[in-house]
């Protein structure tokens, strides 16, 4: 009796070492667009097409290499398996398998999918580690099961030490392991910015754009701008045009915002890297070759690897240690409605309105537009912890759980109450003002606290601050900032409460 691979639309990394372990003349793989997992959030249009379109080259790959795919498209699917289960279900009637092989998926949802099928389905089932990651589960579990505070810094050193990568002799290349102090530099207006390679659609996606308009056709995206690679070829391209042209100023950049460029120096590969197109391991030495060869400089090179062998991998880790009831974490009791303008993108806010257009019809917004711009605002407002998951999970093109939820929950909603990250990423106008340049043409005035003109982001700042004192008064790297609101006179304290107060009331106005 033959073998059943069922491979999910994030596990397309077609190194994986289970197909070497199947016989091709008996052994299948099923594979299948279903509208659960199309819909369980209205997904950006960009994420659905790039999803099945790449799930379809790969069938295609493994097609060409002998394999026998079971391949259901959605039109075969829709109206008849709405869920994996449906379709596990269903191939399973159609002839015995000896055994069933499954990769470790990306949410706790499908995990207790795989559970009940351990416990439920007469047939043995293997459940491999998945190949696009650095580490196993088990590791990564094992690593914060000995830690009181788990903290990403002390995660990278080992992680560094445990791969070898940027190391020499035993030490970190370059005497310390960590160069951001570099990487904080704003943005200069009048740098000039490569464009990043693209992709026009091939006949298999053209195909899934079309069916992606008509099925979808109320989701954000705008599928006109459709340009991403769809292969592990393409995405390999993908990368080596980052590395020769924008990781040399990738870190310097890193944490810049601009009103004119929404792309900047990053690398764009997150997707790629979350569906298995990308090898993590590949990118990291490809970079650090880069700086070997003089190309780029260690500050880019170092904190490009940090965000993938550090806070990719730690999130994940994170992400399956904290459980499933980490997503129902709340714990500055946020709960005000989302404006309607996070689904349309109109608002005067100019940096806000940027990130969350640039979010909405293409997919992407660079991490500090994620973190700083819209997570702060979130933040600030104390918008509704599950719907602002909901939302980032729902509108970026590397959306999955395990890495959306904690740097939204964690990371920009503090709503684990520190538990990922030390402090609230809470900033004023100011730290927008800084960075980058959206302020020069924004209507509101970062420079005023209260009234029409003012920037939102100033009185909500204080207003944050205020709201939450008792939390922070202690706080080792808060409690400067509630002393200082509690030094500002009670006439300022009440001007500001009543600015931000109006609002609070009125957030479509914004
Ligand atoms: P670059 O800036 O070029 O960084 C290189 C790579 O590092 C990324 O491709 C990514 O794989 C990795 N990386 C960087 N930061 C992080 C991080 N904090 N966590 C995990 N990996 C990281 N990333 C996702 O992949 N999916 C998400 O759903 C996601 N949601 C986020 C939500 C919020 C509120 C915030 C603050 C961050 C989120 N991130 C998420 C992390 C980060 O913003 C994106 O990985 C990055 O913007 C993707 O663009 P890039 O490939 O150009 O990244
Ligand atoms: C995100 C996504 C979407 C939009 N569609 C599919 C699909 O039709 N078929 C599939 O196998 N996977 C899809 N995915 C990815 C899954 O949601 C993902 O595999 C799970 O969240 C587990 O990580």
């Amino acid at each position: 009796m033959s073998k059943l691979l069922l491979l999910l639309g994030d596990q397309l990394d077609l190194n994986h070492p289970l197909f070497s372990s199947l016989d091709t003349s008996k052994d299948h793989v099923l594979m299948a667009e279903l509208a659960d997992e199309a819909r369980y959030v209205p997904h950006n249009k960009h994420k659905i097409a790039f999803i099945f379109s790449a799930m379809r080259h790969v069938a295609k790959a493994l097609k060409d290499k002998g394999f026998t795919v079971r391949y259901f498209d959605y039109q075969s699917t829709k109206g008849r398996w709405q869920s994996f289960d449906d379709i596990l279900r269903h191939q399973l009637a159609q002839q015995p398998y000896r055994q069933l092989l499954l990769i470790e998926p990306g949410e706790h949802r499908v995990k207790a999918m795989f559970e009940q099928w351990q416990s439920d389905l007469n047939l043995e089932i293997k459940i491999s580690p998945a190949s696009h990651f650095f580490f196993s589960n088990e590791l990564l579990k094992n690593w914060f099961a000995d830690k009181r505070q788990p903290r990403m810094e002390h995660f990278y050193r080992f992680a560094r030490q445990r791969t070898r990568l940027l190391m020499e002799d035993n030490k970190p290349v370059g005497g310390k392991f960590n160069f951001d102090h570099d990487n904080r530099e704003p943005w200069q207006a009048n740098t000039s910015v490569p464009e990043p390679r693209t992709f026009a659609p091939d006949d298999i996606s053209a195909e899934v754009l079309t069916l992606v308009e008509k099925e979808f056709a109320d989701n954000p995206g705008d599928l006109s701008q459709f340009a991403l690679a769809v292969t592990a070829e393409q995405a390999k391209q993908a990368l080596e045009d980052f590395i020769e042209k924008r990781l040399p100023d990738f870190g310097r950049f890193q944490d810049a915002l601009s009103d004119d460029n929404a792309l900047l120096f990053h690398s764009l590969i997150s997707a790629y890297l979350n569906v298995g197109l990308l090898n993590p391991r590949e990118v990291c030495e490809a970079a650090i070759e880069a700086y070997y060869h003089g190309h780029a400089p260690l500050n880019a090179v170092e904190g490009f690897v940090r965000q993938i062998l550090g806070w990719r991998e730690y999130v994940r880790g994170f992400y399956w240690y904290q459980g499933q009831n980490y997503a129902d974490l709340n714990a500055l009791a946020a709960r005000r409605a989302l404006p309607a303008w996070f689904w349309s993108a109109k608002l005067n806010m100019r940096c806000l309105a940027k990130a969350v257009d640039a979010s909405l019809e293409q997919a992407y917004a660079h991490h500090i537009q994620r973190l700083m711009v819209i997570g702060s605002f979130a933040l600030l407002a104390g918008l509704d912890v599950k719907a602002v998951c909901e939302w980032y999970l729902a509108v970026y093109i590397d959306a999955f759980e395990w890495v959306e939820l904690p740097n939204t929950l964690g990371m920009a909603l503090h709503a684990d109450n520190g538990r990922l990250a030390s402090k609230p990423y809470a900033a004023s106008g100011r730290y927008i003002n800084k960075m980058g340049d959206h302020c020069k043409h924004c209507i509101y005035d970062v420079n005023k606290m209260t009234g029409a003109k003012a920037c939102p982001y100033n009185a909500l700042y204080w207003q944050f601050i205020h709201r939450h004192q008792q939390r922070f008064e202690s706080h080792p790297r808060m409690a400067l900032m509630v002393s200082q609101w509690r030094k500002k006179s009670d006439q300022q304290q009440q001007a500001i409460l009543q600015w931000s107060d109006k609002l609070l009331d009125d957030l479509e106005a914004l």
